[in-house]
């Protein structure tokens, strides 16, 4: 056992008397610290299992070790995280990366850690080696009816799968577009987009829903068939009520107001979930919060703003996903402080005092508007945060205790130091 229950008591009881004092002042004159911790405790963001070993770039993978060779592996990680924070109850996989060979005992090895299988994503951005058609000039896009056809058929078994499994939603992303001018007849290839992901929308099970998940550019570069959050929402209107919208924050045109395509998919109910991740340039995949935490921000205020509206479950009813994954740090570490990062949003967003704003914004009042939003979010929320993490039974510090637990060096110990983790 890599953590227990002994490490995590020894670890909160050298370190409860610091956490006590600093969340003193909450306790007394906040009305709404109760609620926040209670929140916080039932929020839940799943781990995508492409995150667990090095991310890469074009340009080369450093691999650091230990990295998860199967999916019990990543599962037995993404446990070790949900053992840690109390706040990764999810794993996200990608098939055929994660093809489970015996569905039944993964489910069983998941349930062990209390894991759930949040939405299972497809791949047809890649070639697989046993495949007969090729995806270079795209998949449900495709003109050749039967590369879509192969591609139609992959999503319905990825569903298959994920069914086996108990997820609840596929995440439909597709490189599909054109790298240059005239390659691309513009209508056809969102005409045969639209009827391909019909057909998958069709063997959706009831209570299913389809995530289409949009990204302004990458790997094509000069169209992206679904290239916006427009022509993903015009997708998920044409398809159905199963069919929403999913935001992956590194997917927009720089400096996007990611905020108020939130706000609107959500008050349309349009709005089906997340893929976390933070970016300086374009789909940067970093870790959540390390960039640009008040846009972060920004959009949880609107989330809470929009879901309490529409008497939403906050913790069930969008799927918050992580997509973030990268060279130079651990991955495990890396998504510790993402989950962190996505807590801090979402509880500073909790503390706005929502009456007041739009009083402000009745009478006009910029500044007491901007004031207000930036209070919360320059309050220090992090005492709750991890008060939350106590109270569902993790550790006050989960990054301190995994590295003094050493829990690198001990997987790299079982499995080796050059491992390859499957995915990109
Ligand atoms: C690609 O840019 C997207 O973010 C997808 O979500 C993709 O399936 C994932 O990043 C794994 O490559
Ligand atoms: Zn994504
Ligand atoms: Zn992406
Ligand atoms: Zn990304």
């Amino acid at each position: 056992m890599l953590l227990d229950s002994l490490h995590l008591d020894q670890h909160n009881q050298q370190r409860l008397e610091r956490h006590q004092s600093r969340l003193a002042p909450w306790t007394g004159d906040v009305a709404n610290a109760e609620i926040i911790i209670e929140k916080l405790v039932a929020f839940q963001i799943a781990i995508p299992s492409w995150a667990l070993g090095t991310g890469g770039t074009r340009f080369g993978r450093f691999p650091g070790g230990g990295e998860p060779r199967s999916l019990e592996e990543k599962i037995d990680d993404v446990g070790l995280l949900h053992t840690l924070n109390r706040a990764s109850g999810a794993i996200s996989l990608h098939i055929p990366w994660d093809i489970p060979t015996d569905a039944k005992a993964i489910q069983q090895r998941a349930a062990s850690y209390g894991l759930a299988f949040d939405a299972v994503n497809s791949n047809t951005f890649q070639d697989q080696a046993d495949q007969n058609l090729s995806y270079k000039f795209g998949s449900l896009q495709h003109v050749d009816a039967t590369v879509r056809r192969q591609a139609i058929d992959h999503n319905i078994d990825v569903i298959r799968h994920g069914e086996a499994l108990g997820s609840k939603a596929i995440t439909v992303w597709l490189s599909d577009g054109s790298c240059f001018p005239g390659q691309l007849n513009f209508r056809q290839a969102f005409q045969r987009t639209l009827e391909s992901l019909q057909e998958i929308y069709a063997a959706l099970p009831n209570d299913w829903k389809m995530f289409v998940e949009y990204k302004a550019f990458e790997p094509n570069f000069y169209s992206m068939t679904v290239g916006d959050w427009g022509s993903s929402y015009l997708y998920a209107s044409k398809l159905g009520p199963k069919a929403y919208t999913l935001v992956d924050l590194g997917h927009h045109l720089p400096n996007a107001n990611i905020e108020q395509i939130v706000a609107i998919l959500l008050m349309e109910e349009k709005l089906g979930g997340f893929h976390f991740n933070d970016s300086k340039y374009g789909d940067d995949d970093l870790t959540a919060g390390s960039i640009k935490p008040y846009q972060l921000f920004l959009i949880f205020n609107e989330l809470v703003d929009g879901m309490d509206a529409r008497g939403m479950n906050h913790a069930t009813d969008l799927g918050w996903m992580i997509d973030a994954s990268h060279n130079v740090k651990d991955p495990l570490e890396d998504l510790l402080q993402s989950v962190e990062a996505i807590q801090i949003a979402y509880a500073q967003a909790l503390l706005v005092d929502r009456a007041a704003l739009e009083e402000a914004r009745e009478e006009n009042d910029v500044v007491k508007a901007q004031e207000l939003l930036q209070d919360a979010f320059r309050t220090d929320v992090r005492p709750l945060v991890a008060e939350a993490r106590l109270r569902a039974g993790g550790a006050l510090d989960p990054l301190a205790l995994f590295r003094q637990l050493d829990v690198r060096r001990k997987l790299i110990s079982q499995r080796g130091a050059k491992t390859v983790a499957t995915g990109l």
